[in-house]
């Protein structure tokens, strides 16, 4: 261990500290990180808006490069501060967490309380200038990463806010460009800005939020009066729901406001979308739970209530219920806001108050006891037991199945017959490769590591796991096979301790049917195993699209880019196109793909829970209406890796 003297240390002091640690404040400077920076002015923006001080934010993606965020709030404050002599504006650019120097007062709740705020946006920004338009006035300023010796001063305000006219308008407009030292590539992409501000849409109902991308002049308005009650019908509009509109309850209770849409679907899965203060929390938390526990108590008392005293229904009084069964083919949105927000678990996502908890159950509690006491929505309730009395029957049945599945031990014995696995036993390094079709297992079965690397061929399309009953699924011998490889087991049973491989990595075809197969063993993870994408352990293999040879050297592409970047500077090559993995030797496979030093992974993130459920849902649901529309509007569509190969997030390399 080295020691240090007091001239080696380093004074790491507000932007600067961000550059030189861009991860710590945005995760990754990769192509989500590059979006965090525009996140940090919207979120500002919205804040202002959701707030009662305006109703509309414009964003536009402009074509040389910068993003700009308009709001018509109050204006960002330009009075000096009284501490820092500097105006509010400066002080919103340049001060880490400058969000609290205002007082806590200024917006009751506040989603940018998570957020790193808009001084790290400025840090990592080749320049933002900001134009504040306030009492008449119109007030501007700009500040520039500008290097000196050798060192770049970060967010350095080169030209302090100042008046600059006359104004009739009142808002905020911020612009900036990120900082191509910092991000390999700093091209927005449009449909993720555009997914996002659907969603803040939603949850912020009356807000008008328009973008704009002057790159492809693609124009968009997004608007809902409905707020969540939109956002639930807009997740079950490719889905066939028992009823239509969803419920909706709305009520506070003690500085915490809670609103609860939900309705169900003929599909056999559990959807809830839980936010605090606008901020996902896929990982759930104190609100879903008392959610959850609200609805199981509610629909047990409208059971209990409504349930004849006949020989008939007697029986289903004697059903069991568990909390599961109110929850199979639920969709909900639960959007609760309250003060001093504490995040927990793996990825930051849960919440972790233990006082939303009772709150939210309260609320709920209410809201559906009087929902479902009124007698025009008896025939609601009446639906929605029915469901979950088909859910108790099959769960009853599957854990029979189960249990002598068990007893005869099938799961280990002729199910992994297709897997060539590894000889180590490191689970820590050990890799498992799920590969499309058999001709590629066999190639990947010649071109691997033996060592550390199991292959585990699929023969056709694994089943679609968002249609079937959870006892359709564990039939299925292509996903058994898979359960039985990676050892967690599934669902409530799943422990990550069990794992017997480090890295999971689903290698497909670069067409559409490879894409549909990756995306059905993401929806399989995704509802099934959870944990391994919340722990990282699923990842994306990359083989290449094309080979480029010359006379004495050779190139892989993986991407067009890539592809035009190498053929631009040469005269005399052949081009090679690899439709498929089939189509490359062991070797070739090896090298490209699943040797550790050279090959790129992506790993699977939570994160887009909400738009990964969405297009499975289209991909996989039983209308096929807006699926062929979806194919045919994005017939080169490569959105599930809404991650991009040159993303930081993927492996070495
Ligand atoms: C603090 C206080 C006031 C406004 C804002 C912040 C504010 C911040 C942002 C960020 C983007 N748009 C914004 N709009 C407003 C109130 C100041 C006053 O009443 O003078």
């Amino acid at each position: 261990m080295a020691s240090y003297d007091s001239k080696d240390l380093i004074v790491l002091e507000g932007l600067d500290a961000v550059r030189m640690r861009p991860g710590m404040y945005i995760g990754t400077t990769g192509v989500k990180g590059l979006h965090h920076l525009l996140w940090e002015i919207i979120d500002n923006a919205i804040d202002e808006v959701a707030n009662g001080y305006g109703n509309k934010v414009e964003v536009t993606l402009h074509k040389d490069g910068t993003a700009s965020v308009l709001d018509n709030g109050r204006g960002i404050p330009v009075s000096p501060h009284p501490k820092l002599k500097v105006s509010g504006v400066e002080v919103v650019f340049t001060q880490l967490h400058a969000g609290g120097k205002f007082g806590d007062n200024n917006y009751k709740y506040s989603g940018g309380l998570h957020g790193v705020g808009a001084s790290v946006t400025n840090a990592l920004s080749r320049y933002l200038e900001v134009t504040v338009f306030k009492d008449g006035k119109k007030y501007f300023a700009r500040f520039e990463s500008v290097e000196k010796n050798g060192k770049i001063h970060s967010g350095m305000p080169v030209v302090k806010l100042k008046e600059v006219g006359n104004t009739t308008l009142k808002g905020t407009y911020v612009r900036f460009l990120p900082d191509d030292r910092v991000f390999r590539d700093i091209t927005f992409d449009y449909d993720t800005v555009y997914e996002r501000l659907k969603e803040t849409a939603f949850l912020n109902k009356g807000i008008h939020i328009e973008l704009t991308d002057e790159r492809t002049n693609k124009h968009e308005t997004l608007c809902y009066e409905g707020g969540i009650r939109d956002y639930v019908t807009s997740l079950t509009m490719d889905k066939k729901p028992l009823f239509v509109p969803p419920i909706y309850i709305e009520n506070e209770i003690e500085d915490t406001y809670v609103t609860l849409a939900m309705q169900y679907v003929d599909s056999y899965t559990e959807n809830i979308f839980s936010y605090v203060n606008n901020i996902p929390t896929p990982e759930g938390g104190t609100h879903e739970v008392g959610f959850k526990t609200a609805l199981t108590k509610v629909l047990n008392d409208f059971i209990k209530k409504h349930t004849k005293d006949n020989a008939k229904d007697k029986k289903d009084k004697e059903i069991a219920f568990i909390g599961d069964d109110f929850r199979e083919g639920l969709v909900a949105v639960l959007s609760i806001k309250m003060k001093s927000v504490q995040f927990e678990g793996q990825t930051k996502t849960k919440l972790g108050n233990v006082e939303a908890r009772a709150r939210v159950e309260a609320v709920c509690s209410q809201g559906l006891t009087e929902f479902f006491a009124s007698k025009k929505n008896e025939n609601i309730g009446n639906i929605i037991i029915e469901k979950a009395k088909s859910a108790a029957r099959v769960r009853q049945a599957a854990k029979r199945a189960k249990d002598l599945a068990r007893s005869k031990n099938i799961e280990t014995s002729m199910l992994i017959g297709k897997l060539a696995n590894c000889t180590s036993k490191n689970a820590d390094i050990n890799e498992i490769f799920i590969v499309e079709g058999d001709s590629a297992g066999g190639t990947a079965k010649q071109g691997r590591d033996r060592y550390f690397q199991a292959i585990l061929p699929l023969r056709g399309k694994p089943l679609n796991s968002e249609k079937k009953r959870i006892d359709q699924v564990l039939a299925n011998e292509e996903i058994r096979t898979i359960i039985g490889a990676i050892g967690t087991g599934i669902g409530e049973d799943f422990k990550l301790e069990n794992l017997k491989y480090n890295k999971i990595i689903i290698l497909s075809d670069a067409d559409q049917d490879g894409m549909h197969i990756r995306c059905i063993l993401l929806t399989f993870f995704f509802r099934y195993m959870r944990p391994l994408i919340t722990n990282g352990n699923i990842y994306v293999g990359m083989p290449p699209l094309y080979k480029v040879s010359t006379k004495d050297k050779e190139w892989y592409c993986y991407t067009d880019e890539e592809l035009n970047d190498i053929t631009a500077k040469l005269k005399n090559y052949t081009l090679q196109r690899y439709k498929g993995l089939g189509e490359m030797s062991a070797e070739q496979l090896w090298t490209t793909t699943m040797d550790p030093s050279k090959r790129s992974l992506i790993r699977v993130t939570l994160e887009d829970a909400v738009i990964a459920d969405k297009e499975i849902t289209m991909w996989m649901g039983d209308d096929v209406g807006p699926r062929k529309d979806y194919i045919n509007k994005n017939a080169n569509f490569n959105k599930i890796d809404n991650f991009k190969k040159n993303d930081s997030d993927k492996e070495d390399k």
